[in-house]
């Protein structure tokens, strides 16, 4: 655990995980799209870039208009659950 991870804000505070996808195809997930507040609409992106089943990139859409406002290193303080 990095002590330096940066802690983006989300729009809430569960995990409901929309989509979970394996994109190289090596058997783990790689991109996952979740809601953190309940209304059914994506707000953050993560992906995992080299393979090693953490996130390595967080992107937060706040707003809710598909634009991701906020991308961090690391998966922002909302690892995915296993
Ligand atoms: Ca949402
Ligand atoms: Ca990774
Ligand atoms: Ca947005």
């Amino acid at each position: 655990m990095s002590e330096t991870q940066e802690t983006v804000d989300t729009r809430g505070d569960e995990r409901i995980e929309l989509l979970q996808a394996d994109a190289n195809q090596d058997g783990r997930t790689d991109v996952w799209v979740v809601d953190t507040d309940g209304d059914g609409k994506a707000d953050l992106f993560q992906f995992d870039t080299d393979g090693d089943g953490r996130v390595d990139i967080t992107m937060v859409d706040a707003d809710e208009d598909s634009r991701p406002e906020t991308v961090v290193d690391g998966d922002g303080g909302h690892p995915p659950t296993a």
